[in-house]
């Protein structure tokens, strides 16, 4: 590491002492999921070498089959969070009820939600996966925590990141001061500053969508894709191009580098189901990095984070990105509700 090269934790450090963003509990908080995601990054860069691909023959909550990695990640995350004081209890995709903080150890003021190891369908073929997580403030004067404690809107979070295992490893991290990304250095083992106030352009030609699925969409999100496909042509007197990798994570970081917009919206397959995502550990992180990088995030005619959630698990439609974009869609379903 060169020495001109911040460091994760000199920036915390200095996020805590400099700015006063952050308390000593929460910069342990996020320096113990970052141990975490290169611990994951190592098995997921391992691979098909140590036969940990695959099925673990078991489901989530969710009735997704599990793969080992999955398992493996989310056992990893719990680990590196339930020793250090700073949590209450965690949530977790890969588990049907909240982790409590064992009695064995002592209790902090956080609450930690993690999809651990997101878009693992994409293990078997190489392409990027990840890990993404939301940081809660446990509500003063409880004692026994439950899974209400969770149920807080998103624009309550105090952090929110996700870490890409792709050709680069890199943590993306807010805390409410805007958005910074980290790389993985593999060499000295150490996450480094490599952006800084990272800024979504307002302006996009690309949108992120499963095009498969345009027969069930609602008519807002099929108005604004045709006029997408209508071209220079069209309404936008533009062409656009279009990306979908399957995998969130990368799909938001696409997004969050270069612009775009990002569509996981309601469809009629399953009409009682808000969207395919989940609202506490991949809307409401995702959605809160968005705004904090100068984007929007919003459900159809409001705004994710702003959304109460009423269970752990529960699915949120996801439309985020460029702001232009984002607004044009919500006004559609506006007009259309
Ligand atoms: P589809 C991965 O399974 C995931 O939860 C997200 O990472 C991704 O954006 C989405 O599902 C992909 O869903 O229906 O296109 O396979």
């Amino acid at each position: 590491m060169s020495d001109n090269t911040i460091s994760l934790s000199r920036w915390l450090i200095e996020q805590e002492r400099t700015y006063g963003h952050i308390p000593g509990s929460l910069r342990l908080l996020i320096e113990q999921v970052a141990r975490a995601c290169k611990r994951i990054s190592r098995a997921v860069n391992k691979g098909a070498s140590t036969g940990i691909l695959g099925s673990a023959g078991s489901e989530n909550v969710q009735g997704e089959v599990q793969k080992q990695l999955d398992v493996i990640a989310n056992d990893v995350l719990l680990e590196a969070n339930e020793w250090g004081g700073h949590l209450a209890a965690m949530a977790s995709e890969e588990l049907e009820r909240i982790h409590v903080i064992p009695h064995r150890y002592p209790r902090g003021e956080y609450l930690l939600m993690f999809d651990p190891l997101d878009g693992s369908s994409n293990i078997e073929v190489n392409v990027t996966i990840g890990t993404i997580f939301s940081v809660l403030h446990l509500a003063d004067g409880v004692s026994e925590v439950g899974p209400e404690h969770f149920l807080q809107a998103g624009r309550q979070q105090v952090a929110a990141g996700y870490c890409t295992y792709g050709p680069q490893t890199s943590l993306v991290l807010t805390l409410g001061h805007g958005v910074s990304v980290f790389t993985l250095d593999s060499e000295q083992g150490s996450f480094v500053l490599t952006q800084s106030s990272l800024r979504i352009p307002a302006l996009t030609q690309e949108f992120s969508i499963n095009m498969s699925n345009m027969r069930h969409w609602a008519a807002p999100v099929r108005r604004y894709i045709d006029e997408c496909l209508a071209g220079q042509d069209g309404p936008r007197g533009k062409n656009f191009n279009m990306r979908w990798v399957g995998s969130m994570v990368a799909d938001v970081h696409r997004v969050l580098q270069r612009g775009g917009v990002f569509l996981y919206p309601w469809d009629k397959r399953e009409p009682e189901r808000a969207g395919k995502l989940r609202l506490l550990y991949e809307a409401n992180p995702m959605a809160f990095l968005v705004e904090q990088a100068g984007g929007m995030a919003i459900a159809g005619t409001e705004r994710i984070l702003d959304i109460q959630p009423e269970t752990l698990h529960q699915r949120a439609a996801v439309i985020l990105g460029s702001n232009e974009e984002v607004a044009l869609l919500q006004r559609y379903h506006r007009e259309a509700s």
